[in-house]
């Protein structure tokens, strides 16, 4: 059984209870956990997208889609998740004001979770003062901050502008990511950092977090 095609054509279709059952099954033959992801779900995602873009697919299609790629990225989480080790940080994610893509946050979240920080989600659309209040309240090292559409980019330098009036910026570190994002725009607006996906955001986390460095974007 080709096990990540059923599972790409399980999402584009949005199948989520054959998407749960494929990827537990693939698992259980032995795939890797960042095999389903890489080369079955966010492919799957992509195809949606370009569906989308070209009219064969509406927001509802989307939407089933991506409920299919949350039911198959939960059984994953675990093993991308190591829950017993000690945070080397705090962390606050979301996604800014005006956005309601969460996909590729989670995937950020379950990363930073991996790589040892603990992680405040504040889901999405969230505001700049939210994001200010929160790390205020925890005392987090680092804000992650998420956006899929071009008209929220905006909402990021809104983020960041917070940021340096409450006299934090620099103290806390500020990384952005999402599909529509170019390192430029990061450098731009002043984030401390840009990722291009979760596993690069996780690792940048932890070279701005941990090693203090700051980074060139
Ligand atoms: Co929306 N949507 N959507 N959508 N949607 C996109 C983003 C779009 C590109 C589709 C398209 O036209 N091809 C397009 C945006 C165009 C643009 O602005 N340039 C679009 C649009 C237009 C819209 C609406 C406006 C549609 C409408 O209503 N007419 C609307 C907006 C709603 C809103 O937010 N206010 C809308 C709604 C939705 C749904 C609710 C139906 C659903 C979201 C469900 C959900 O998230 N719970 C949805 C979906 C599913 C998509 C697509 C198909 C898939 C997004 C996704 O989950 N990808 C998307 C098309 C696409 O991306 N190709 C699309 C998989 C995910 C793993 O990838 O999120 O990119 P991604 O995350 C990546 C990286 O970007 C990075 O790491 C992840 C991978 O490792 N990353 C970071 C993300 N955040 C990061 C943060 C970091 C670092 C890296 O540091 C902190």
């Amino acid at each position: 059984m080709d096990y990540k095609q059923e599972i790409f054509d399980s999402v584009v279709n949005g199948k989520a209870k054959d998407t749960d059952r494929l990827v537990q099954e693939a698992l259980a033959a032995g795939l890797g956990a960042n095999e389903i992801l890489k080369e079955a779900l966010i492919p799957a995602m992509s195809e949606v997208g370009s569906r989308f873009e070209c009219g064969r697919y509406f927001v509802p299609e989307m939407m089933i889609s991506a409920r299919a790629m949350k039911n198959g990225l939960a059984h994953l989480r675990p093993l991308l998740v190591d829950q017993e080790a000690k945070p080397i940080g705090k962390v606050v994610i979301g996604t800014v004001e005006g956005d309601l893509h969460d996909i590729g946050k989670n995937l950020v979240g379950m990363m930073f979770e991996g790589a040892g920080f603990q992680v405040i989600d504040l889901g999405v659309n969230v505001t700049p003062q939210k994001f200010l209040q929160t790390v205020q309240e925890t005392d987090a090292q680092l804000v992650g901050l998420s956006a899929l559409l071009t008209t929220t980019m905006p909402s990021m330098k809104r983020v960041v502008d917070a940021f340096k009036q409450a006299g934090l910026y620099g103290k806390v570190k500020i990384v952005v990511g999402g599909a529509p994002l170019v390192p430029d725009f990061a450098n731009a607006i002043g984030a401390h950092g840009y990722a291009p996906d979760a596993s690069s955001a996780a690792s940048l986390a932890k070279r701005l977090v941990v090693d203090g460095q700051s980074v060139q974007n």
